[in-house]
Parts: structure tokens; C-alpha cells; sequence
């Protein structure tokens, strides 16, 4: 997995979500509210899922043995809350409060959780995890990503339609259990879900490293 991960920057991980772990899952979609096409949560709170126990390990041994949960966000894409992304790239992280630091900004507010965008060598330390509650065939929203792109840096936004033919596209089909690993800055996008179609998905952010000059992760405010 590190391999694929450090060269195409996402990999599907070899395991499957047990029952009991997409049960738990399942819960907490059915308390999401149902206007919502996205909640972010405590990542915390997202750390005890049975599902984050699950692959943890395989976390650290990618990018770390102090490797954490530093973001969590779910994704219910159905009728009645169905959006399109297009192509770009995770640029911001979720931090406990606001410290100044050069290289660190915008800042933003994200559903009353503290957001900045750090230097792009922060998001190289880090992986993103996106666990599967509902199959993903093509007509259901997969994630696509730009392979490789996660290695180009910062990628403006008007250079980003050019990186996208360069280095061509690939879809992240999924089972239900079924969890991707991702590079957090390749290039993503993903298109609505077809009529009828549901696709619930619990998006993990993971690092190793502390943030500089006092921040904090949110994940490490005590
Ligand atoms: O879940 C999706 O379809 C896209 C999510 C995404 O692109 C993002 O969170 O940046």
C-alpha cells in the first residue's frame, strides 16, 4: 500500500469493514440531519468508530507511528441532497484556535469548526481514508483522482484542467466495507448520484506531525 500510495496516491485497502463496524457506521448516518449533504464531527469522536480501529494501524505503519485522526467528515449523497465537486484539491486543515503563523491562511469557519490552509508540505505528510457505507459503481458518485497529481505541489486553480489530461483520471469503485487510502492533495472530483441512488461515506483525515509555532490540530485540543 505505501508503494501505490507514494507513486498513483490512492490505494484500496486490502481489508473489509466488519459487520458490527458498518453497523455502527450505519447509526450515525441515521442521526445525520436528512437536509445535510455534509457533517463534519469531532475527530475525536470519529477516532472510537470501529471502523477507525479497524485500519489505524495501517495508518501508522504509511505515514507514522503518532499518526491520528485530524478531520472527519460525513458524505451522504442521495435524492434529497445530491452536488457535483469538481476538480481540486483538500487544502485546509481543522485547528483548535487561531495562531498566527507565517505560511498558515486563509482561515476559515467550516460549520463553526476553525479552519486554515497550511503550506503544502503539511498535506504531503498526511493521509485521507474514505470508508464505504453503500456499493459505488459508476452511476453513484465515485471518487475520481487525477493519479500522481498529489506529487505536483500546489496546483493553481487554472493549471489544474491541464494536470487533469496530463495525468489522466481513474474511479474508485467500492463495495459497501470497503475503504480507500488516499494521498489528502490528489487532484478529486466526483459527479451526483443517480436517481434512487444513495452513497454514504465517513472521510477521515490522518497526520503525524505537530503543527508549528503553537497551533494545534483540533483533534489534540484535550
Ligand atoms: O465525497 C465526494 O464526492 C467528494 C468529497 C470531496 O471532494 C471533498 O471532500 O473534498
Amino acid at each position: 500500500m505505501k508503494r501505490a500510495l507514494a507513486e498513483q496516491g490512492f490505494t484500496l485497502w486490502p481489508g473489509r469493514l466488519d459487520a458490527a463496524a458498518l453497523a455502527e457506521l450505519e447509526r450515525l448516518f441515521d442521526a445525520m440531519p436528512a437536509d445535510r449533504p455534509g457533517l463534519r464531527i469531532a475527530p475525536g469522536d470519529a477516532a472510537r468508530l470501529g471502523a477507525c480501529r479497524a485500519i489505524h494501524d495501517e495508518v501508522r505503519r504509511l505515514i507514522g507511528s503518532a499518526a491520528r485522526p485530524v478531520r472527519a467528515l460525513m458524505f451522504d449523497k442521495r435524492d434529497a441532497s445530491n452536488w457535483a465537486l469538481g476538480w481540486h484539491q483538500d487544502r485546509t486543515i481543522d485547528v483548535a484556535e487561531r495562531v498566527d503563523v507565517p505560511g498558515y491562511g486563509p482561515w476559515t469557519v467550516k460549520q463553526g469548526r476553525l479552519h486554515v490552509a497550511p503550506p503544502i508540505a503539511v498535506l504531503e505528510t498526511m493521509v485521507t481514508v474514505r470508508f464505504h457505507l453503500d456499493p459505488v459503481g459508476s452511476d453513484n458518485a465515485p471518487l475520481n483522482v487525477a493519479p500522481g497529481s498529489h506529487r505536483l505541489g500546489l496546483v493553481a486553480e487554472d493549471a489544474i484542467p491541464d494536470v487533469v489530461a496530463r495525468c489522466g483520471t481513474a474511479t474508485c469503485l467500492a463495495e459497501a466495507g470497503e475503504v480507500w487510502f488516499y494521498a489528502t492533495p490528489i487532484l478529486h472530483a466526483s459527479a451526483r448520484s443517480a436517481p434512487g441512488l444513495r452513497r454514504r461515506v465517513l472521510q477521515m483525515d490522518f497526520a503525524a506531525i505537530d503543527l508549528p509555532g503553537g497551533l494545534r490540530w483540533a483533534a489534540d485540543d484535550a
